[in-house]
Parts: structure tokens; sequence; C-alpha cells
């Protein structure tokens, strides 16, 4: 039978354009395949076919306009599917009955109370305890519980009791924090099957070589700096990680993920000289990157790209990057992209760092996605470079209050195995008391000091707990170690955090920082910076890890490293070899995505006559297209902050869905129209919501797929320009620094396009912070082809190419009509270069001037050209600037190379092979600071005037804003006739009688005054 396919319900539009027919009559297609786009004047839309079956007419053509219930086709099938029928989110139903069901039961099993009288005097008691008796009758019944149910059972009679507590009306706020010690009980701790002793003996040579070559480099080198205090404090925590947990990537696993503390470094170093991948004189080029082979400061892929990973050492970029990489893995694994193999990400991470609003901003994003794969480790020594951390609170307490708020399991590792008998023997709770009221500062103070004072200060505080110690020495106390430096305690976490489902997992452990540093720095307020150690530090260093060293060789400061067959590197090197290799490494074995044919691009190519669009929107158009390309589309991974709409791009929605990882839950409001909001376990678009830090990170992810997942992906995030690179900028070097590939869009761009929205929203100067970061190419074209031609270059370079640049383009919403491309050769070569001739007036052969437009200004520069040839039989030569960044960074080189080689012919800039011959003085403009064409100012041998958009933005019509800005067409027209006038090729009188024509207000102040 015939059916017919209707225009379905497209939201507000009426009268929607026909842009392309994307199937044939006689045709066979399936049902969601698409058979027309159609183009709003926001937006444009596939519509998909509602049924499978043979094309027998199609009734509408390119140009139409239609509305719903249109006619679109008429197909011949044998099972239809109505294009109105409701259809029901496959899980709605489940959840339906799951739901009931679940009500079912608990009205069945709860427990019927009697409600109690409320009692009609309240007792105020002052804190304490005012019935002991009771108290411990509660305390006996939760512990049997604990002891026949176990835990969950016992978590879930609280959870009842507190619920409870507040349907009686008694809102008693619900404490996020445990007591002050161990979240693991001794008894339920996993054992580590490790030599404690060689891993013991190796750690110790770890610290040594780390400290080493901090000092060594000092010695040689007092201004190159460093850090020994920070891995001092947690090389427990690596050391466990490495020997037992982290499993590298080969060829039958992909690898965990560990985003390093930045200034641990030494000890990453130490590590990998005595697993044999650095040697003594690289260990001796610390911060010495200028030759080759010097070992970074801190993790940078970009100077050690074999190595290092993830660069973490701004601080609060690490937090937000790992949270997104987890979330990032999981999608790629609901996506089917890559397998599910349990890998795990691992951040390590400051307690002061942990200040940082990134390091806190993203929690909520990992409970709520459930990132199991996720594990943060905060190593509290109690310390940040100042001083204490929180000197009258506690650090761990509050940490943990805030990540259990969030959902996050939280495993705190605050005392070492010397102290599980005190604890044991505490039957009056008294120990337990004296952690809780300790404040960090005293913590600190106590471990800068010696046993006798830990017993005065700590022990002391009530009679209960100094008998608890009575039978210990000063000595024995001064050994009652800390979590963090206890390998059993950290192993048990590590165990415990890799095995939780549901939820990412937090270890917070309690450390000292500038641990065995003694007087050299430990737990003091100075240690931070501690990068030399005298003679006796080191002395003391040594022999506090037992490092087999004569006194001689530490007096030369040397590094340790045992014989190859020694049982140390063996151990080692077979840890290693069980966990798949050596971490960190950066390796890539991702295939190329060949870039897809020119012809995806060509309807870009021509001109799209009386109709009109953005920028914005041919981006989103051509999107479209290469969603139809199989190589590309699956590699897709678009990103938005909550500004689909904004974009035009609201069609991706139903098109490839939003990521969501547990699906749609809910019908959406919109579920009958073609935009509908869907959201999808294998949804390709990331929603970020308003989050553009965390859009980057996600970006920053997937543009690093290639390294850390053997994948290459093609991320786009679209933004408002002006909240990108100003609001992310440190994320963007990061990116950089990581080498990620992929486009930035800076959308809405520019500070006279957005007419409306004002300050903080016009963007003037996104190019200029672009220019900045050394392989960002960014591009400011003015027409759909221009885009075109970049987009298939930036995809052909970085994803065909692997080249590691990442591209930067703005895109407009100023809707206009796009001419087709110049049949001119080199005009694909120009535009990637970034200028190419796009207009020529030679009618009048007398006077000329050269025009450089960009962007936004092109247009107005093009009409402006045409008032100076209409009105003053002026010629001119209009230059389409695609990129001044591009242009100053071909300029810089060339003139470098000239200068270097003064008796060679020197080479040509582009610019000046573009301008050189021409004539007339030259005058540029952008929608930026002038400073973005002053660029190439330095280029030209000729006479040179710009015009940008300094100042505050503000909001108003197009128009007026560049008036305002001097940057219309009028302005272009009258600051052409004074510099030609200047230039003594005219008489200054035309200028004077433009400006009065065009009612220039030559008293304004200049607009970055106003
Ligand atoms: C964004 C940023 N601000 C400041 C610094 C400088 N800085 C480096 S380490 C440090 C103190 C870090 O303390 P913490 O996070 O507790 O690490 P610890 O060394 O104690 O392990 C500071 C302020 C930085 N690296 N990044
Ligand atoms: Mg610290």
């Amino acid at each position: 039978m015939t059916v017919k396919l209707l225009v379905p319900d497209i939201g507000d539009f009426e009268k929607v354009e026909v842009i392309e027919l994307l199937v044939k009559e006689g045709q066979q297609i399936k049902k969601n395949d698409p058979v027309v786009t159609i183009e709003s004047d926001k937006s444009s839309v596939e519509i998909p076919s509602t049924f499978s079956g043979k094309i027998e007419s199609i009734k509408v053509k390119v140009g139409d306009k239609v509305s719903k219930g249109d006619l679109i086709l008429n197909i011949s099938n044998s099972n239809q599917s109505s294009s109105t029928s409701k259809v029901i989110p496959k899980d709605t139903e489940n959840l339906i009955q799951e739901a009931e069901n679940a009500l079912k039961k608990t009205q069945e099993h709860k427990p019927q109370i009697k409600k109690k009288e409320k009692p009609e005097i309240i007792q105020v008691v002052k804190g304490g305890d005012i019935d002991p008796l009771e108290t411990n009758e509660w305390l006996e019944s939760l512990s049997a519980v604990i002891e026949k149910d176990g835990n969950q059972r016992a978590h879930y009679l609280i959870k009842e009791l507190i619920n409870e507590a507040y349907m009686e009306g008694v809102n008693i706020p619900y404490t996020q924090n445990t007591p002050y010690i161990n979240t693991i009980p001794v008894n339920a701790e996993k054992k580590s099957s490790g030599d404690q002793n060689i891993e013991r003996r190796i750690r110790s040579l770890i610290r040594w070589n780390a400290a080493a070559m901090v000092v060594r480099a000092n010695k040689k080198f007092p201004e190159l700096g460093g850090h020994i205090g920070t891995f001092a404090s947690a090389a427990t925590l690596y050391d466990v990680g490495m020997n037992h947990f982290w499993r590298a990537k080969n060829n039958k696993f992909g690898g965990d993920l560990v985003y390093f503390q930045g200034h641990s470094a030494p000890g990453m170093y130490a590590r990998a000289f005595l697993e044999g991948r650095l040697n003594e004189k690289q260990l001796d080029s610390f911060r010495q990157e200028v030759n080759p082979g010097g070992l970074s400061s801190y993790p940078h892929p970009w100077l050690m790209p074999n190595f290092w990973q993830f660069p973490t050492v701004s601080m609060g970029l690490g937090p937000m990057l790992a949270i997104y990489q987890a979330r990032y893995m999981k999608y790629l694994i609901n996506r089917g992209l890559i397998k599910d193999e349990g890998r795990k990400v691992w951040a390590f991470l400051g307690d002061g760092e942990m200040d940082e609003p990134e390091s806190l901003g993203a929690i909520g994003l990992a409970a709520r996605e459930k990132l199991d794969n996720l594990i943060f480790v905060v190593n509290c020594n109690l310390q940040r470079l100042d001083g204490p951390v929180r000197g009258n609170g506690k650090i761990i307490q509050e940490l943990e209050g805030i990540f259990r708020g969030a959902g996050w399991n939280v495993i705190k590792v605050i005392w070492g195995s010397y102290w599980d008998s005190l604890l044991a023997n505490d039957k009056t709770g008294h120990l337990v008391k004296v952690m809780n009221e300790t404040v960090d500062g005293e913590y600190q103070a106590m471990k800068a000091r010696d046993g006798a004072y830990v017993r005065e200060k700590f022990f002391g505080k009530y009679p209960e707990t100094n008998e608890l110690v009575s039978s210990l020495s000063d000595k024995d106390i001064w050994r009652l170690n800390r979590g963090g430096h206890d390998p059993h305690k950290v192993f048990a976490a590590y165990d415990k955090a890799s095995k939780n489902v549901g939820s990412p997992t937090v270890v917070i452990a309690k450390t000292i920082k500038g641990y065995g540093m003694g007087k050299g720095g430990e737990s003091v307020n100075t240690t931070h910076q501690t990068k030399k150690l005298d003679i006796d530090d080191l002395m003391y260093y040594r022999d506090r890890f037992d490092v087999p060293l004569t006194d001689q060789q530490v007096k030369n400061i040397e590094y340790y490293k045992p014989d190859q067959n020694s049982p140390e590197i063996k151990y080692i090197k077979e840890k290693r070899l069980q966990l798949g290799g050596f971490i960190p490494e950066r390796t890539t074995y991702a295939k190329p995505i060949k870039a897809p044919p020119k012809d995806i691009f060509d309807n870009m190519k021509v001109s799209t006559g009386t109709k009109e669009m953005s920028t914005t929107m041919a981006l989103v158009r051509m999107l479209t297209n290469l969603l139809r390309d199989k190589n590309v589309a699956p590699r897709l991974v678009p990103i938005i902050p909550d500004e689909a709409r904004t974009f035009g791009m609201e069609g991706f929605f139903q098109k490839i869905g939003i990521y969501a990882h547990e699906g749609q839950k809910y019908e959406p409001e919109d579920s009958a129209q073609l935009s509908s909001y869907r959201e999808e376990k294998s949804g390709q678009v990331l929603e970020e919501g308003i989050n553009e830090a965390g859009a980057m990170s996600s970006w920053i992810a997937a543009g690093t797929s290639y390294t850390n997942h053997d994948i290459e992906m093609i991320p786009i995030y679209l933004f408002y320009s002006m909240f990108g690179f100003q609001r992310i900028g440190d994320f963007a070097w990061a990116g950089a620094d990581s080498q990620s590939r992929g486009f930035l869009i800076g959308a809405t761009a520019g500070r006279t396009t957005l007419a409306g929205e004002g300050l903080q929203h016009q963007d003037g100067h996104s190019h200029l912070l672009a220019s900045t970061i050394p392989n960002c190419v960014s591009y400011d074209p003015t027409f759909h082809y221009e885009l075109a031609v970049i987009f298939r270059e930036g995809l052909r370079r970085m994803h065909e190419k692997k080249e590691n640049v990442f591209f930067y383009i703005t895109t407009m919403n100023e809707n206009y009509s796009h001419p087709s491309m110049p049949k001119d050769k080199s005009c694909e070569e120009g535009i990637l270069k970034g200028m190419y001739k796009i207009k020529e007036f030679n009618k009048y052969k007398k006077t000329k001037i050269q025009f450089l437009g960009s962007g936004a200004i092109l247009r107005e520069m093009i009409a402006g050209a045409e008032i100076l040839q209409k009105e003053y039989q002026i010629d001119s030569e209009v230059w389409s600037v695609t990129s001044f960044n591009e242009l100053r960074r071909d300029g810089l080189e060339v003139e470098r190379f000239n200068l270097l080689n003064p008796d060679k012919e020197p080479k040509k800039s582009y610019v000046e092979k573009c301008l050189g011959k021409t004539e007339g003085p030259i005058l540029a403009a952008s929608d930026y600071m002038r400073m973005n064409s002053d660029q190439i100012r330095p280029y030209v041998n000729k006479s040179f005037y710009s015009l940008g958009t300094d100042g505050f933005g503000r909001s108003d019509t197009r128009k007026n804003l560049r008036k305002f800005f001097e940057v219309d067409k009028e302005h272009v027209a009258t600051y052409g006739l004074s510099i030609l006038a200047k230039e003594q090729l005219i008489a200054s009188k035309y200028a004077k009688e433009a400006i009065k024509k065009y009612k220039i207000d030559t008293n304004k102040p200049i607009p970055t005054k106003l």
C-alpha cells in the first residue's frame, strides 16, 4: 500500500525552505533514513522517513517552503508505522512497572510505627550524653547487626532511622563526617601480596634519587628550583600504585590513566631511572630542557611526548580533566567505540590544590554519572606552599564531608598500622576524641618536633590517653605512623577503591610533608620550597631510609642504582611486567581518518543567491553533511555547553542523540517534534550544561583519544566566543600541551555581530588570545566557502596527517548571502595562508587603496570600497583576510630567516607576496581590536592603517555598533579618503566632505574611553 510521509511537527516554524533532497524516486529506503533537509533562518535539519519502502513519488523540490502536515513523499510499503503514532521510549514501560512494584513493596514492608505523644517539656542539655545507658543499648544493637547481617544492613537501618526522625519532625542536619579514623577497619583490610622488605628498599632508593636530582641540579644552577618535600610525602602512595595497581597500555589492554601531581615529577623520574628508562645524564638534566634529552620540570606531554600523558601542574586542572577523562571513557564504551576493560582513571592531588574551585567544581558530575572508573587520591600532608592548608580545622574531614555530600565513595587513610593496637585499646573512646579535637596546625607542629612533644601535647590532653601510651617510649610514640606512609593501609585503600562499583572513589590519605627530611624540612612551613639539602641533612636522609651509600658518596650526592641482577631491580621490573608495562608512557596506535572527499563541501562553494545565512548556520549545515560521511560521522564528538539552540544545532538531538549514561528515563515534553530532546546511552552529542571548563575538559579528552584510547576522534566544541579562551584559557594551554587535535568554534563571534547582548558577551580579542598558543591555528572566515576550505584542511592536517595542532575558527550569527568561491586557483591556498584578493575596483585607474577585511567586517570593507568607487572614483583592491594570526606567524619566520641569512637572497613573507606590488596605502580592519590586524604591520613596507573594535562592548543594533566602533562602511570609506589625503594622493577636502556627509562626529572620544 501507499503511505504518505508528511512534514512532522517542526516547532514554531512555518514555511521552511527545502534545501536538499536526499533521496530519489524509485529508491528503497529504511525507516529513519533522512529524506530531505529543511532550513529555517536559524537552523537546518533533516527529516527522517517514518516508513520503510520504495519511494513512489517526491512531492517537494529544492526551494519549496513547507509547513507541518505538508506532503513530502509517497512510499509504497508493506509494514507501516504511522508517523503520528506515539512511540513510548523503550524503557518507559519497564520503568513504570518497576516503580509500581517498588511502591507495592515499600508499602508491604514499611513497619507501622506507632506515633509517640510528643513530650511536652523539651529538655535542653548542654551537649553530652543525657543517658549513657540508653546510648550503649543502641550501640550494642548496632554492633550486633553489623556482626550478624553486615555493613550494608547497618547502613540501611541508620538511614531508616534518620528518615523516620525527619518524618517525625526531628530535623537534625545529617552529618557528612565520620570519626577521624580510617574508613577501613583493620579486620577488613586486604593484605598486599608484595614483599614489603624489598618494596621498602626500592622506595628508599626512589626517594633518595628523587631528592638527589633536585639537589644536584640546584647545586649546579641554583636558579633551577624543584621540589623534594612533595614527593617525599607521597612516595608510598605512588609506589603501591606502581607495584600493584596501575596497569599499562599494551596490545592486550588499554591501560589505566594516571594523572600525577605536577610537582611530584622528580619521583616519577627517579622510578623510571631504576626501571632503566632514564639514565644518569637525563636525571642530571632535570629542569634543563633546552638541549635535547632534558627532563621537564613538570608533566608536559609537549616536551616529553613519549613519557608524560597529562599536564597537571597548573593546580585544579588535573582533577577536572581526570573527571571528564573518566566520563569520556564511559562515553566511548557506551558508544561501542572501545571495549569495557575495567580501566581506571587515577588522579593524584594535593590537599592545597583542593582549594582551587576547579578541583571540586565537577565532583557532582562524577557522582551523577556513577564514574566508578575514577579514583582521586588526595595527599593530605596538611601543608601547601606557605603553611598549613587548614591550620585551625581539618582538611581531611572537610574533604570527606564535601565528597560524601556529592555522592562519592570516601576512603580515609589517616593512621598507620602502629596505631592499630592503641585504637583497639581505646575502650573509653578518648583517643578518638583527641584525634577528633586536634586541629591540623597541631598535627603539623607535632611532626616537626619529637616523641616527647607528641606525648605531652597530644596524649597528654586526657589522663585516659596518657595512660594508653604509658608503656611506650618517646621513640615508640614517634614511630606511630600516618596512614599515607603505611603501604599496608594504602594497599587496602586502593584495593577497595578499585573494586568499588557505582560511584567514584576518593582516597584521602594523611601524610607528612617532607617525610624523612628531618631538620632539612620535615613538616615545617618552608618545606615546599626546600630544594637544597646540606650534607648533614643528606646524611640524615640516607640513614633514615637506609640507602646503601658511603659518606663520600653522600657528599658527592651520587645516585644509587643497584645492579641489573639485584633483587630490587628484578622486582621492580617484574612488577611492571605483570602490570603490562611502564607508566607513565605516551604512545599512539590510532589509525588516521581519511579526510572526506571535496564534494562533501561542494555545495558550500556555490553562491547562496538571495538566501541569507550566518557562518554558524553554514557550519552546522556542513556538520550535517559530514554526518553522512561514513568515515567521519562516528568520530565526530559535538560538544556544546547548553547553547545548541543558540547555534541552530537542535537538529542534532534527534539525528545523533545526546549522550546520557543511563539513557532517557522520561518522555521529553517535545517528544512529538522533529528536534525533540533525545537522550540516549549511545548518544553522540556531549551536552555539557553551563560549564565551559567541563566542556573544554571533554574536548581535551576527545582530542587526545588517539593516544589515551588509540582511536582518532574529532571533537568539535562550539561556544560563545567570549566564553572561550578568556574563560578557560588555562585549559586551552593544557589542551595544547596535551597535543589535543580538534576544532574549537567560537560562535557568535566578534564585537559587533552579537547585537543586543553587549558587554561580557561581545568578543573583541579571542583571536589575540588564540595567537598566543603556538599550536593553535586560528581563522576568522566571512564566507561559507572559506569555512569549508578551512574545515576540510583541519580534518586533513589533524586527523589524516596526525599533525599536533588544533583549529580555532570563529563563526558569526549575522545572516547574509554568500558568494561563490572565486575561480582563481590560488584562492584555496590564500584562504589557508591567511589572505586572498576577493574583489578589485579598477575603473578609474587614478588613485588606489588596499582594503584588508576579516570576518564580520570584510563585508563593510567591500561596501566601503564600493562607495569610494561610485562616489569618489577611487579604485581599490579588497582582500579577505582569513587569519591575521597565520599571516603574522609566516611573517615572523621569514623575517627571522632573512636576519639569520644576511648573505642570502631575502625570502618574501606571504603578506609581502600579496601586497608588495600593489598600489596605494593599506587599511585593515576586523571585528576585533586593532592589535589583531596590526600584527602584520611589520611585514608590509607600505603605509598601514587599521580599524578595529577596541573598547568595552555594549548592546545595540549591528549597524549602530559598527558606527560606534567606526568599522561600518561609511567609516571605512571616510577613513580611506583621509588616508589617501594624508598620503597626498587626493586633496583633503574629500575626506572632510565625507566626514560631514556621513555625520561623523570628530569630537567623539575614541571608543576605548567610552
Ligand atoms: C594554579 C596554580 N597556582 C599556584 C601554583 C603554585 N604552586 C605550586 S605547588 C603549590 C602548593 C601546593 O600545595 P599542595 O596542593 O598541598 O601540594 P603538596 O606539595 O603539599 O603535595 C603552589 C601554590 C600552581 N602550580 N598552580
Ligand atoms: Mg599539601
